[in-house]
């Protein structure tokens, strides 16, 4: 099949003229990596194609793309891979631009491969180069009150969830079911990396939901609201628990989600196998009258105000998550996001915690108080703190969780002073 390759040229900019700078520096050109072709690189295109006895025009399209792009793979270093690691940042990923391409750089190529039906093997050669350059990046997506974004929007969100139960990692758990997995087999809650571990955990499975639909956003539910009758900024109300969105708010969850459980019947559910690629029973919830009695925002926020800077992410913690608790409570006796247990395998609870994720974001970016955005100042006194300092599991491969330990060993080690991890996501009150 004829490419069309994106045309490069004098004037153009971007994440492709990027690419092109990268790749003509990997071939020897001393230039500078600016986004901007300008006369420079013209000039280096140039030369590029008079060496490889191309028509020389200064211009990147079909015949000089295929002679640019080198194969890149594991353990491959320098500018080409720097190329791979720009273009997957400009989707999804948050890779260091380090030139290394290892197994984070590895485990974003294949998830870029699954989301653009290629042939998921980690190398790019000329069909994933093709595609990166050629397919649209989207910038940033925004967080926003679910109940405030367009139901488009909320539809969107939907599938890439029930779509997620239909994607398996390589030990034949779905994306979703991967999730409860993941929380049973840690539980961070009760100290100073709650915070942080959750918003590794909300960020990727964002993540996950950006390889189905890129455009998708994690929106949060505003715990202020009655989730069946919240605001819609447009005067009227939306209900989150119907079956177009997050099903019933009383006894089992049902369609959309009724592939997301046994149906209530035990035999044959994960709690009677106790295999994790096996549904739960149920999925169900209890919600009490009105929306949850908790705290206004601005209370929580201010929590450590006054305290001295190393106090005070000690208090507002503790206050975002004894709200937190309060909200997995409201979902009432006998449903799963109120059971310590069984909360993930409700998928409403990542609206919730996109909340806590929320606040915590809010506090951080509060004017005047750029320490918060510090990995050595934001969690204070408790920055020392072995939990903090600690890899997070299970991506750190401790806990034996597949693919992030053997066989697959796909690894990711960071503690809750990573970058990704402290620099807050994007929201919108
Ligand atoms: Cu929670």
């Amino acid at each position: 099949m004829a490419r069309n390759w994106p045309i490069q040229r004098v004037g153009s900019r971007g994440e492709n003229v990027r690419t092109v700078q990268y790749l003509l520096r990997h071939h020897g050109f001393s230039i500078g990596v600016d986004r901007i072709f300008g006369a420079q690189t013209q000039e280096a295109v140039r030369g590029f194609q008079r060496n490889r006895g191309l028509g020389v025009d200064g211009i990147v399209g079909n015949q000089t793309w295929p002679a640019l792009i080198v194969l890149v793979r594991a353990g491959s270093r320098g500018d080409a891979v720097r190329a791979v690691q720009r273009q997957l940042n400009a989707r999804t990923s948050s890779l260091a631009v380090d030139g290394v391409f290892g197994p984070q750089t590895a485990l974003a190529v294949r998830g870029f491969q699954q989301a653009n039906g290629l042939l998921v093997d980690g190398i790019v050669g000329p069909d994933t180069w093709y595609a990166l350059v050629s397919t649209p990046t989207v910038g940033p997506t925004v967080r926003r009150n679910v109940a405030k974004v367009s139901q488009a929007e909320r539809d969107k969100l939907r599938d890439a969830i029930l779509e997620l139960d239909r994607r398996a990692y390589p030990d034949g758990v779905s994306l979703w079911d991967k999730q409860d997995q993941i929380h049973q087999a840690t539980h961070v809650h009760g100290g100073p990396a709650f915070i942080p571990w959750h918003r590794e955990l909300v960020n990727r499975f964002e993540a996950l939901l950006k390889q189905v639909d890129p455009t998708v956003a994690l929106h949060y539910w505003d715990w202020q609201t009655d989730p069946r009758s919240s605001p819609d900024g447009a005067g009227g109300t939306v209900n989150l628990f119907t079956t177009g969105f997050m099903g019933s708010p009383s006894g089992r969850a049902g369609p959309p989600l009724d592939g997301f459980d046994n149906g209530g019947s035990f035999p044959g559910s994960r709690d009677d196998t106790g295999n994790p690629a096996d549904p739960p029973r149920e999925i169900r919830r209890n919600i009490g009258a009105g929306a949850p009695a908790l705290n206004p925002d601005a209370t929580l926020l201010a929590a450590g105000n006054g305290l001295p800077e190393a106090e005070q992410y000690h208090a507002v913690r503790e206050a975002i998550e004894d709200a937190h608790n309060s909200a997995h409570g409201y979902f009432g006796p006998g449903s799963n996001i109120a059971a310590a247990h069984a909360s993930f395998e409700d998928p409403f609870v990542f609206l919730l915690h996109s909340n806590v994720d929320r606040l915590w974001a809010k506090w951080q970016r509060e004017p005047g108080q750029v320490w918060r955005l510090d990995p050595a100042r934001v969690y204070g006194n408790e920055g020392t703190d072995p939990r903090i300092l600690e890899n997070l599991q299970p991506w750190a491969g401790g806990t034996g969780t597949r693919p992030w330990a053997p066989p697959d060993n796909q690894q990711q080690v960071k503690t809750c002073k990573h970058p990704s991890i402290v620099e807050p996501p994007r929201y919108q009150d």
